[in-house]
């Protein structure tokens, strides 16, 4: 979730020169020359190269890639002891760590080392000035960087479940991200909430009311993120939770939203990431603009891709739908992977 783009067929290549740009960047006495090289090679994966690179030599054939790069690739597809392997330093490593931390990305894990922390427990004298959830990302550190089993992540959606339908046995529930896609285990849990207001009532306000009582039964333990309006009909919150007396601390994230987009927010939540990315980049080249409100007809972008007008939505009740509208067949959630 730090906001990483451009996967492509060679995104595990250009991660590795995140890596080494990250190195770079973290280091005393900065190689200027070296970070622009590995932002070049980050850059592999967006310039159009839809095959997979295997070798140096291949790369070199695109344009900005010199031998520097190229060099790089082959210890990288080698598995040689390359530079990446002789700079991977203690720093390198210790900035690698603070990354996993909640809420902290590559320039301030870097600026945590600058100032002279060199592990997670330096950063728990509250000297460092963390956020909120920086704080808490530290606190839970090992729990929050162990993967939820899936067994476990039913448990705690099953009590979530049970909880909401004692504030109202009409909710729309269901577990998202990961666990839908089938995946053996998990990073957090995600949960989608909605209701069919047939007979006039809505979800608005169960949110407020579920977290609360989560929290009161020790279930949920640190919020994160609050709603800007509890009681708006489109609602995110997250934070931390575990299955009592003491399971380990879990990230959750549930969203709610209004009973016409459940399609639309299924497929978005369900994921995963790059799956959406590549579903949209389709309705865009149709026509279509598809976000996790719906699919909408009539969007005019400018040549930078910004929107114009936002059309209309005309598919957003169910997975199908949207589907079908594209033209595209089914994928069941197990299938969604790029
Ligand atoms: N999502 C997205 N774009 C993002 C973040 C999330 O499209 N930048 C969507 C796709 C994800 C889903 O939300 O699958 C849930 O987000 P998570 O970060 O919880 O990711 P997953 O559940 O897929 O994986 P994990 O097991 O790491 O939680
Ligand atoms: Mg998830
Ligand atoms: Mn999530």
């Amino acid at each position: 979730h730090d906001g990483k783009s451009g996967k492509g067929p060679n995104e595990w290549l250009a991660s590795k020169f995140d890596d080494m740009h990250t190195m770079y960047s973290g280091m005393k006495g900065k190689n200027e020359f070296a970070i622009r090289q590995y932002q070049q090679g980050r850059a592999l994966n967006m310039a159009g190269t839809t095959d997979p690179i295997t070798s140096g030599a291949q790369a070199m054939k695109i344009k900005g890639i010199g031998q520097s790069i190229a060099d790089r690739i082959d210890e990288f597809v080698s598995g040689t002891k390359g530079r990446q392997f002789y700079e991977n330093t203690e720093q390198v490593q210790i900035i690698a760590q603070f990354r996993k931390i909640y809420g902290v990305g590559a320039t301030f894990a870097t600026e945590l080392y600058k100032r002279g922390a060199r592990s997670i427990d330096d950063l728990r004298t509250g000297e460092y000035g963390l956020s909120g959830g920086q704080a808490i990302g530290v606190e839970l550190f090992d729990d929050l960087n162990t993967r939820i089993p899936r067994a476990e992540c039913r448990e705690i959606f099953d009590l979530i479940r049970a909880e909401t339908e004692s504030i109202d046995k009409k909710v729309w529930i269901e577990i998202m991200g990961s666990y839908r896609r089938g995946q053996e285990d998990s990073g957090d849990v995600d949960i989608l909430i909605t209701r069919h207001p047939e007979d006039g009532l809505t979800h608005a306000g169960v949110l407020q009311r579920l977290v609360s009582g989560l929290s009161k039964r020790g279930i949920i333990t640190h919020d994160l993120s609050i709603p800007h309006d509890w009681m708006a009909l489109e609602a995110k919150w997250m934070g931390i939770c575990r299955l009592p007396p003491n399971g380990k601390y879990r990230r959750l994230d549930i969203l709610c939203i209004p009973f016409e987009q459940w399609g639309a927010a299924l497929i978005y939540f369900t994921g995963n990431e790059i799956f959406n990315r590549s579903m949209r980049l389709y309705a865009r080249k149709r026509g279509y603009s598809l976000n996790q409100r719906g699919l909408s007809h009539g969007v005019i972008r400018g040549k930078d891709g910004l929107k114009f007008t936002e059309g209309e939505i005309i598919a957003s009740r169910t997975e199908q739908e949207i589907f079908d509208v594209l033209g595209l067949r089914w994928r069941h959630p197990h299938h969604r992977r790029p």
